[in-house]
């Protein structure tokens, strides 16, 4: 009873601040940029605000996106010439499998090895910010929705200095978990007192 209440109270946390930790993965979101049309430039997805998390090396990461129209799936003229940008850096790692003429929401996967993920992790903790932008190797082609409406996330995993393995957890998350474990405490005081009160008579 107690472990559920916790998890309860500690999900509702989560989704509060946007920004949790499950299952060794710190996990980051914001609203999408709400761009729409063509353009040359990288695409903007958006701004991930990392205030309060404690720094970390940025090692194996998953995105997920909410795209309209990506023509990223196999065939598609945009297979294999998009990449994910963070902070202006070339991650690589491919968008493919966001069709056609379709919303898709899908999660990529990937590492991020040596001087890119020593560049990738000063680019988050300088400013505790990250641009995340879509580069496409043949600009200009495509048209691109990525809804407002909908959020982004990247998901960190096995971080070696900080974060959750490290045992240091974000400061906002502290609080908002405290005050989540609080009223579960209390909860869970009433319905023991309910208890023992009905065995009692
Ligand atoms: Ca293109
Ligand atoms: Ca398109």
């Amino acid at each position: 009873m107690v472990v559920k209440l916790i998890r309860f109270f500690m999900l509702i946390s989560c989704l509060v601040l946007s920004r949790c930790t499950a299952d060794g993965a710190i996990i980051v979101s914001a609203p999408q940029s709400g761009f729409s049309g063509f353009s040359s430039l990288p695409i903007p997805v958006g701004t991930l605000d990392f205030t309060g998390i404690s720094p970390f090396t940025v090692q194996s990461l998953s995105w997920t996106f909410t795209i309209f129209d990506g023509d990223t799936g196999p065939g598609d003229f945009d297979f294999n010439d998009v990449s994910i940008g963070l902070d202006g850096i070339d991650t690589g790692i491919l968008l493919n499998g966001f069709l056609d003429d379709q919303t898709i929401t899908r999660t990529i996967n990937g590492n991020l090895i040596g001087a890119l993920a020593t560049n990738v992790t000063n680019a988050i903790f300088t400013d505790n910010s990250l641009n995340v932008t879509l580069i496409d190797r043949s600009p200009g082609d495509n048209f691109w929705e990525l809804p407002s409406s909908s959020r982004f996330e990247i998901a960190f995993f096995d971080i070696p200095d900080g974060g959750v393995n490290g045992g240091v957890v974000p400061e906002p998350a502290s609080m908002a978990t405290f005050l989540g474990l609080s009223i579960g405490m209390v909860l869970f005081r009433r319905i023991r007192a309910s208890k023992s009160s009905r065995e009692v008579s």
